[in-house]
């Protein structure tokens, strides 16, 4: 008996600055009708898939700011991306600025949501480790402002049970993280989802620019196979109002293989039916946490 879940990494390519909500989601229909034909039962599209990657600009009118945020979920603009998906019978993943108000407060969250095959949403993710600057910068090519925008996520990875396994969620940087993903697979996660915005200039050390496309798959792999987890990254990808973003966008087995990647660095679908029962090859054997883990030689990786 296998448990299989055949999953699309549904990479965009660059999204303008001018570019509406409406248009964007034309184009996550046009995949989500992709993956349907393709017998596929999980889309996942990348971090902030419905505007241009926005920390990277300055901005100092807060309006401005809130108007690449979403006040709810779904609304307007991406009811008919959850319509589509329903009739399809499919489900998605993707991430948006989320403004909510929360204890008589507003806050900002740079957020992920899963939505199952009948238009629920049954996951939702705040980023944890927010990037980047929170002042102007005026030195660099461009700016990386989450920490300016957005408030980090105060909710612990989590996971839910969905789509007939245990799957949970993260957002770009989290997957450079190694806690992400055995925090993730400790609370029993078979599959982690991870959208991303990578420009592959990095202005703290451009000397690593060549690095980006490595670093990406490097972090991602070894994460799935120390933990034995299915790992699903994509990318927002391309040139976008003049930033270049790395693509490769993948699919990675609980063994670290990458079993499906893009080839381009435009809207592209790859997909792989992905038996969730194949964790267990990790974590039976070489990894098997109960057996051969020991938390109380490592204190220093709970210590503040
Ligand atoms: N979106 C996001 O988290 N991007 C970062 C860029 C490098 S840090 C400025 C990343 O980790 O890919």
């Amino acid at each position: 008996m296998t448990r299989m879940l055949t999953v699309g990494a549904a990479q965009l390519g660059p999204i303008a600055r001018q570019d509406s909500r409406r248009d964007v989601v034309e184009r996550m229909i046009a995949l989500i009708e992709k993956a349907a034909a393709r017998g596929v039962g999980l889309v996942v599209f990348p971090e902030l898939a419905l505007t241009t990657f926005f920390p990277r600009w300055f901005m100092e009118d807060q309006a401005e700011v809130d108007a690449f945020f979403e006040t709810s979920m779904p609304n307007a603009d991406t009811q008919p991306l959850f319509d589509r998906a329903r009739a399809l019978k499919i489900g998605f993943s993707f991430g948006y600025g989320e403004l909510v108000e929360e204890g008589g407060e507003t806050h900002r969250y740079n957020t992920a949501i899963l939505v199952d095959a009948a238009g629920n949403i049954v996951h939702r993710y705040r980023k944890i480790h927010l990037p980047g600057h929170s002042e102007h910068e005026p030195w660099r090519a461009f700016q990386h402002l989450e920490k300016r925008y957005f408030e980090p996520g105060m909710e612990p990875f989590s996971t839910c049970e969905a789509f007939g396994g245990v799957l949970s969620q993260a957002i770009c940087n989290d997957r450079r993280w190694p806690e992400t993903y055995r925090e993730a697979s400790l609370r029993g996660a078979e599959m982690l989802l991870i959208g991303y915005n990578t420009p592959v200039h990095y202005p703290l050390a451009p000397e690593h620019d060549h690095l980006q496309c490595f670093h990406n798959h490097l972090c991602m792999q070894a994460g799935a196979y120390a933990n034995g987890i299915w790992v699903v990254g994509v990318a927002k990808a391309g040139k976008e109002e003049g930033c270049d973003l790395i693509g490769q966008s993948c699919i990675i087995a609980p063994t670290g293989e990458i079993v499906a990647m893009a080839s381009t660095l435009g809207d592209e679908l790859v997909v792989h039916d992905c038996d969730l029962d194949r964790c267990d090859e990790i974590r039976r054997n070489i990894f098997n946490f109960k057996l051969h883990r020991r938390p109380d030689m490592y204190p220093m990786l709970s210590a503040g």
